[in-house]
């Protein structure tokens, strides 16, 4: 991403924000200064992560390219996670600055004190002239992502900089970003489809990317108003819970507003979906609705993008697509051997997209890549006429909800902590509109259990998605011979 920093497009407007526009010019300018500042005449942070709490917007740009340039490892947390969850990454990275927007310095603040973490506080900061920046090679640290895993705590995703370039470079070659595009970013910037896909790789092809604080149905169509008036080319990407949201909106408008909103939808250059399974009913729905027919992909925190369906060429329903140039990819067995064509596999994949390690955790890296260095994304798929097809995952532990990707396990640790909770188990239920629903068996001789109370605690120790939507209690959990919790039981008593 180094790169885009320096061929910036100076006079353009790289970012719409609170009803302001930045240009490449003024980006480019306030993130070396920011660099400059977080330098602090160092010559270089050497890799030191650098949490972040900022409002999407032209802070979050400024200061990730900031964090860059100074050769430090940008660490963003999400906004909305409760103090436990951000704690947790704070610490697991061992962040030796921590960079707030003015309304979260409430939060981190006592924090970063306790932890004798440097504070920013991005209000009022001194603009120190520009000091000469570190040359940063490729191969360096740049980002760590975390996700979760089958592991019951989060994982630090480390991408260097030539993994994002590769991620980026992939995707703008195959989608013909432009810098024409007019792009939306309503998703969080802690994960890659809104900080890859949505930011990053529209920064580098010189478009403009317009933020809004949080997603809202009513402000989506206002903007996709406001741009098809405009002579850029508009472009949305989301997760399929958005779209499904999106439509349900719609329906409810009146026919001269839905008719009006399809013309200016016609306009747009691109519309994609990502993240979760797209259900082909929405897919054929947002059709009517849009004109669009939408680009389904594929990818993974680990990997950012890799299958993709074509930008020119037939989307196909219920389909992820072909291999992302670039991007090597292969169905094995369980014994890691390639399986025929038209049979089910594990998706492993192979290129310069693909991470460098699992924050110190070196065991969890070596497990995760076969011998032959293949990247094991637990997703199994068919490969039907040149068209790969997601069949499930080969981890019934991991739930996707919203777009958000869920350790089961993770929920039942923290579970388990409740008062009079002996047992419980985790599952994601089938739903249209989130994917899956988060769904928890607890086993309590409590049969009166006051699961709102449960529910509302589960709230302070976790971000809100991953907190379960259905309870049930139960006097034990179906398990099998081994003893095992049989979670494909435990769904049908949902
Ligand atoms: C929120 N709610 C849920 C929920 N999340 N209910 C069920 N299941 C969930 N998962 C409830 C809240 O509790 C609240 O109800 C109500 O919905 C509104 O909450 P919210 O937080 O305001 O929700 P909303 O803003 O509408 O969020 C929906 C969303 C969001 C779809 C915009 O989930 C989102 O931004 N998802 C995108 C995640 C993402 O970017 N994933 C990409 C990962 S990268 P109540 O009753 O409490 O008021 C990746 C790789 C790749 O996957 O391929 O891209
Ligand atoms: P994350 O770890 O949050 O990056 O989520 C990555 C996971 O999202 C993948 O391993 C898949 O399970 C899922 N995913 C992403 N895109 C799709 C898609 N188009 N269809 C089905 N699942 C998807």
């Amino acid at each position: 991403m180094l790169s885009v920093i320096q061929k910036n497009h100076p006079d353009k407007t790289a970012i719409i924000a609170d009803g302001k526009s930045y240009t490449y010019a003024t980006l480019a300018n306030e993130s070396k200064q920011f660099a400059s500042f977080l330098l602090d005449k160092q010559s270089d942070l050497n890799e030191a992560r650098v949490a972040f709490m900022v409002t999407a917007g032209f802070d979050y740009v400024k200061t990730q390219w900031a964090i860059w340039q100074a050769g430090g490892v940008a660490v963003p947390l999400c906004t909305t996670h409760p103090l436990s969850s951000l704690t947790y990454v704070i610490e697991d990275t061992q962040a030796e600055i921590i960079v707030v927007s003015p309304i979260f310095e409430v939060i981190l603040k006592d924090l970063a004190i306790a932890k004798n973490i440097r504070f920013i506080v991005l209000e009022n900061i001194d603009k120190p002239d520009i000091q000469a920046l570190p040359q940063i090679t490729s191969g360096r640290r740049a980002m760590i992502l975390y996700t979760s895993g089958t592991t019951n705590l989060p994982k630090g995703v480390v991408t260097t900089h030539a993994n994002i370039e590769a991620q980026v470079s992939t995707l703008i070659q195959a989608w013909e970003y432009s810098e024409n595009d007019h792009i939306l970013c309503i998703l969080p910037l802690h994960h890659v489809h809104g900080i890859i896909n949505v930011v990053s790789c529209t920064l580098w092809a010189g478009g403009t990317v317009e933020f809004l604080p949080s997603f809202s149905a009513d402000e989506v169509f206002n903007w996709i108003k406001s741009v098809a008036n405009s002579e850029r080319n508009g472009v949305f990407m989301a997760v399929p819970t958005i779209y499904f949201k999106l439509i349900a909106h719609f329906e409810h408008l009146p026919a001269s507003e839905q008719e009006q909103l399809t013309a200016k939808m016609k306009t747009f250059r691109l519309m994609v979906s990502g993240s979760a399974a797209l259900p082909v009913s929405v897919m054929e729905k947002w059709e009517v609705i849009s004109g669009h027919r939408l680009l389904e992909r594929y990818g993974m925190t680990e990997i950012g993008m890799a299958i993709s369906n074509p930008y020119q060429g037939e989307r196909r329903a219920g389909h992820i697509g072909q291999a992302l140039k670039g991007v090597s990819v292969r169905l094995v067995d369980e014994q890691n051997k390639e399986v025929a064509t038209g049979e089910a596999g594990e998706i492993q994949i192979k290129g310069a997209n693909v991470f460098q390690e699992y924050w110190q955790k070196p065991a969890a890296t070596k497990d995760t890549f076969t011998d032959e260095g293949w990247f094991k994304t637990g997703d199994v798929a068919v490969l039907e006429d040149s068209y790969y097809r997601i069949l499930g995952r080969s981890s019934i532990d991991i739930i996707k909800s919203g777009g958000y990707k869920i350790s089961a396990l993770e929920i039942e640790e923290v579970l388990r902590t409740y008062p009079n909770v002996k047992d419980c188990s985790v599952v994601g239920i089938d739903n249209e509109e989130w994917g899956e629903l988060v769904a928890a068996a607890i086993v309590s001789d409590d049969i009166h259990l006051d699961t709102q109370a449960l529910n509302k605690w589960m709230r302070e120790k976790m971000p809100t998605y991953k907190v379960p939507r259905l309870y049930k209690i139960v006097e034990e959990l179906p398990r099998n011979a081994m003893g095992k919790v049989t979670k494909n039981d435990l769904k049908k008593m949902f």
